[in-house]
């Protein structure tokens, strides 16, 4: 049975989440292939210069905010639902949370799109960072905060399920894929009260009119506050499948449970006091917080670092298990035509790549740097851009048969996909991070660099911009096999017999129970994320204040 026909409400759900999550990939994809020919000059007649802002804020809100938060949405729904084992509780509940992400995400959408429409009163040329003093129309605001709710509504429903869950399992350990979702969403939780006060508190009114002012610096902070988090928010649905998923289609089972809650633990504790990371250009802000900031950012290398461990060794258990030999022998004996596998694997290839650049954006002297340069976009495109989006996509390929009932369609194009994606983003990425330091840039639809004198050990500016057009080119052709893959299985006929794959997950080779049950009570390690964000937010915000809310700048702070 599948699991579309045990739960077929939820398979629905999660259907439209994942419709919309593509629908935002698709726009997101071309807006990239756009900027990446434009920028480089090899192309230029999809756009002019002054419409690079539009183009630029819908790719990174669709694909940044939209793309990969409706995947996590449909994702997270399926994976409490199987692991727990039971439908969700009230289909109206759910049906609540989705419309209101659906309708917040379309305000935003339409806000942004208008800057391409002169006809069309609405802008929201302000990028997905939002920024004061630059300032969109209000529904670009009032869609943002719809969509923001919604997705606490949907933690809500996750948690619910969870509650009766647990009244009729008392005493038993949390199944991993709730317990990672339980994780994730209290951090989205703590994580999202920055950008909703910024939001509700600050730039909704004053695009209304209402108030006059805002400061910069306070609403930055706030923003930061969630824009480090949500990084996490993109990696978690990535380490969920990377966790309980990869290591069965590699032919084995997760090397050890405990780790794995572990990981995610470290993840709700540090993830939120480290936003300042961001702003280490900023004025106003004491240097030592920002130290503070850094600390906890390389502490946060080590759940990443243990993930690194966990999942190798799971992928090596599954590979022996296949008759892989040799020390490092057994890789050929891994499923690398089998798309879900590749993909995911793939993207954790690279997602190795993008934290090593990250500890260079990282360290608060090595960033004056890298800081808005083309360096940035590229470690970000490995990061989100791949370990997620390729994650996202490669495990479409596995879970779509089960959520429609129906067997993958153009399975050529599938295992194909995935190396195309890799392909394109290995010469763009790549092409980014010398860019960037070299000086070039980001955010910029004119980096007239032509003149300057400037040759690296290989290359130089010109093979940097026709790296980053090929690879965006290869890319956006990524893109466009998965949605064909994912359109023409949906529109396929429900076929007879079996399907070729199912949820069912094998136990870790270490299980829950060889954990302490401290681990599984999330009111501690909640306590103790809330305290760590307190230390490290609650001076600097009070001394923002200290001359008024909306009044912009701070009286100066002692280092
Ligand atoms: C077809 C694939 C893609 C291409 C060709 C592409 C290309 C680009 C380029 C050239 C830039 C830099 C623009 C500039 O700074 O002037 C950029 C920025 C960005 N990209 Fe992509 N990208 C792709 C996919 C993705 C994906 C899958 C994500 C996330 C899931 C993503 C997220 C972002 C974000 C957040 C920015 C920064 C926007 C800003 O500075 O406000 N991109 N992309
Ligand atoms: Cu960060």
């Amino acid at each position: 049975m599948a699991f579309v026909d045990d739960y077929p409400d939820a398979a629905q759900i999660v259907r439209l989440n994942f419709g919309v999550s593509f629908l935002m990939l698709f726009v997101g994809a071309l807006f990239g292939v756009i900027q990446a020919l434009h920028r480089t000059n090899v192309f230029r007649g999809f756009i002019s210069s002054t419409q690079y802002y539009t183009v630029l804020t819908g790719h990174g809100v669709f694909l940044a905010l939209f793309f990969t938060i409706f995947f996590l949405t449909g994702l997270f729904t399926w994976g409490v639902v199987n692991s727990l084992e039971r439908p969700l509780s009230s289909s109206s509940f759910t049906w609540t949370w989705f419309l209101m992400m659906a309708f917040g995400a379309l305000f935003t959408g339409v806000a942004i799109l208008g800057g391409l429409v002169p006809a069309i009163p609405f802008k929201a040329n302000v990028l997905y960072t939002f920024y004061a003093p630059m300032k969109a129309h209000p529904i670009f605001y009032a869609g943002l905060a719809i969509w923001l709710v919604g997705t606490w509504l949907a933690g809500a429903d996750w948690f619910r399920s969870f509650f009766q869950w647990r009244s009729e399992n008392s005493g038993e350990r949390i199944p991993l894929q709730t317990f990672m979702v339980m994780a994730t969403m209290l951090m989205w939780y703590l994580a999202t009260l920055g950008v909703a006060v910024e939001i509700l508190v600050f730039l909704l009114p004053w695009s209304l009119g209402i108030i006059s002012q805002v400061d910069p610096l306070l609403t930055r902070t706030l923003f930061w506050f969630f824009g480090h988090p949500v990084v996490y928010f993109w990696l978690m649905p990535a380490y969920f499948v990377w966790y309980t998923i990869l290591p069965k289609l590699a032919g084995g089972r997760l090397f050890s449970d405990p780790l794995a809650r572990v990981v995610f633990i470290l993840f709700l504790i540090l993830s939120t006091p480290v936003g300042f990371h961001h702003q280490y250009m900023d004025p106003g802000i004491p240097e030592g917080f920002k130290f503070l900031a850094m600390s906890n950012t390389m502490f946060l290398l080590l759940p990443s670092l243990l993930t690194a461990f966990t999942v190798v060794a799971s992928i090596e258990h599954g590979a022996r298990q296949r008759g892989g030999k040799g020390r490092l022998g057994w890789m050929r004996a891994l499923p690398w035509d089998n798309p879900a596998f590749a993909g995911a694997t793939l993207a954790g290839l690279m997602f190795a790549a993008g934290g090593f650049s990250g500890m260079v954006n990282a360290g608060l002297n090595l960033n004056y740097l890298v800081h808005n340069t083309l360096w940035v976009p590229g470690h970000f495109h490995l990061t989100v851009g791949t370990a997620s989006a390729l994650t996202f996509m490669a495990i479409t390929y596995w879970l779509l048969p089960q959520i429609t009932g129906k067997r993958l369609q153009f399975y050529g194009l599938a295992t194909v996909q995935p190396y195309v994606w890799f392909l394109g983003m290995t010469l763009m990425s790549n092409a980014m991070h010398r860019a960037g330091l070299a000086g070039v840039p980001r955010r910029t639809a004119e980096p007239q660099y032509q003149n300057v004198d400037f040759s690296s050990v290989i290359g130089g500016v010109a093979e940097f911009r026709m790296q980053i057009a090929v690879g965006g080119t290869l890319l956006f052709l990524g893109a466009v096999l998965f949605l064909a893959v994912v359109v023409g299985t949906m529109m396929a006929e429900r076929g007879r017999g079996q399907l070729r794959v199912n949820g069912d997950i094998k136990p870790a080779l270490s299980g829950p129970d060889d954990s302490p049950r401290i681990i599984d009570d999330f009111r501690v390690w909640t306590a103790i994320a809330v305290v760590l964000v307190v230390l490290a937010y609650g001076p600097p915000i009070v001394s923002f204040l200290s001359n008024g809310v909306f009044a912009p700048g701070s009286p100066p702070i002692p280092v």
